[in-house]
């Protein structure tokens, strides 16, 4: 049997569980189980199929060991912000409400008569989204204040998956930073923020950095699972996790999947007036440093594109639609709220294009082209603003995730922005989880030194500008 580390990825649409281990140097993955995630409406709000999710997991595990891969190690990384409540015997009391849920419309205006938007920015450094946790408490908080009153632990998801597992109750550092309810410098909850908000601080917990173990799996999951292994926190949030896995420190990157993110990483977190007024982020990272990034709506939108047609097109088709539709001249602004979670994606692209005096796409690949192209559009402004807030030129853009595998978007951003585009890895996440997981365990290390594996295990395309 094979000894090996799990990282258990789950993003906004599907999950994975995937096994990791070093051999010669090398960094080898093996896919032993994959399983769909999607919003589904409970008391009224889109929620995640949370104990759903948990049982995949727990096939994911069962699954490695039929498949010869022994977990010495598990790490479980998701989307950011969402959470769940537990009362004071840990039962769970809320749904795990997603973020694209309009509980939020219109809380964050109301948050900043409590606390000023420039002082929450000032020392949090997190960017304006107006899904962040904060707002989703404050939603919480006037909807169901009985619910607050009797929480005894926030728990975001990796958190509480994490405690599904264990038992351990703990508030994992890199996805608590995009609570907003977190100091920047200090990295530990601002309690004047929690209060002025009429939230109980008993219910946060230390934030924990990851590379280090929180404990065993739980005696009655041993005997159920026939496994016994160490949980290791990676960077719970997926864009942390993701970030590991960028094989250079001096480029731009951008992690591409459901939300694009872009942004460098950097040492202190930049909170200027500027980097204000641009909203960019400063996430905290795996390895004691920021990802200093924007949120660029991303392949949601060919995703929402795809349900809208029933799902008769997919990924590979929808690029080929657009390398045959590329001259379709609409641009949309990728980032307005509209593209947020609209009933029908089709309508609101077509709304923005007649409000925009444009051409409004009609056809599949119409629409395929409009979104890659204005992602493409926005990715270099977001490259200008970054360049301005670092006072640095870069040469480079590195795209990871699965997102990377679009070479449409990829040529296009070569094109427009004239600077070097690499590509790959596309599992970064997980591969991310699993290096978090290896420093953790001393079989590498450095998340510096992983670099080198990476490089080594996992091809990296180039494209240039004119395709060269
Ligand atoms: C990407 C991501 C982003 C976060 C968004 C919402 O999967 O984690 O980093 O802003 O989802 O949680």
């Amino acid at each position: 049997m094979q000894k090996c580390h799990l990282a258990v990825d789950i993003g906004a649409s599907g999950g994975r569980v995937i096994a990791g281990y070093l051999a010669s140097g090398e960094l080898i993955l093996k896919e032993v189980h994959r399983f769909e995630n999607k919003m589904t409406t409970k008391n009224g709000h889109l929620s995640w199929d949370i104990d759903q999710l948990f049982e995949q997991i727990k096939t994911g595990i069962k699954k490695s060991v039929e498949k010869n891969c022994q977990p010495v190690s598990l790490g479980i990384d998701t989307w950011a912000v969402d959470f769940v409540l537990l009362n004071k015997e840990k039962e769970r009391i809320t749904e795990a409400v997603a973020y694209r849920d309009h509980r939020t419309d219109g809380v964050m205006e109301e948050v900043f008569n409590i606390v000023p938007k420039k002082e929450l920015y000032k020392e949090t450094g997190i960017q304006f989204q107006p899904f962040n946790t904060i707002y989703q408490l404050y939603a919480l908080k006037k909807e169901s204040p009985e619910i607050l009153k009797d929480a005894a632990h926030f728990l975001m998801i990796p958190d509480y998956l994490h405690y599904l597992l264990t038992d351990k109750i703990t508030n994992e550092y890199t996805n608590a930073t995009t609570t907003q309810l977190l100091n920047a410098k200090g990295k530990t909850w601002n309690t004047s923020f929690i209060e002025k908000l009429g939230i109980s601080q008993r219910i946060f917990s230390e934030p924990k950095k990851p590379l280090q173990a929180i404990g065993k799996i739980k005696d009655e999951l041993k005997v159920e699972l026939g496994v016994d292994f160490e949980v290791v926190l990676p960077g719970t949030h997926d864009t942390a996790s993701a970030v590991v896995s960028v094989p250079s420190n001096d480029t731009i990157f951008i992690s591409s999947g459901t939300w694009s993110l872009i942004g460098v990483e950097h040492q202190e977190p930049i909170s200027t007036e500027r980097a204000f007024l641009y909203n960019f982020t400063n996430e905290g990272g795996v390895n004691h440093n920021f990802r200093f990034l924007k949120n660029i709506m991303g392949l949601w939108m060919i995703q929402e594109v795809k349900r809208a047609f029933n799902h008769q097109y997919d990924y590979p088709d929808f690029t080929n639609l657009a390398y045959e539709n590329a001259d379709f001249p609409s641009i949309v602004n990728v980032n307005e709220e509209r593209f947020l979670s609209p009933d029908n994606m089709l309508t609101v692209i077509q709304d923005f294009c007649r409000e925009t005096k444009q051409i409004i796409p009609e056809m599949p690949g119409e629409f395929a082209a409009c979104i890659f192209n204005s992602l493409a559009v926005s990715y270099n402004e977001a490259v200008g603003q970054i360049e301005e807030l670092t006072g640095k030129e870069f040469e480079s853009i590195h795209i990871i995730g699965g997102g990377s595998k679009n070479n449409y978007l990829n040529e296009r951003l070569a094109d427009i922005s004239g600077k070097t585009i690499y590509t790959g890895p596309t599992e970064a996440t997980a591969i991310g989880n699993l290096i978090a997981q290896m420093v953790a365990t001393n079989e590498i290390e450095s998340i510096e030194k992983s670099k080198e594996i990476i490089n080594q295990s996992f091809h990296i395309q180039k494209f240039s500008s004119g395709g060269e």
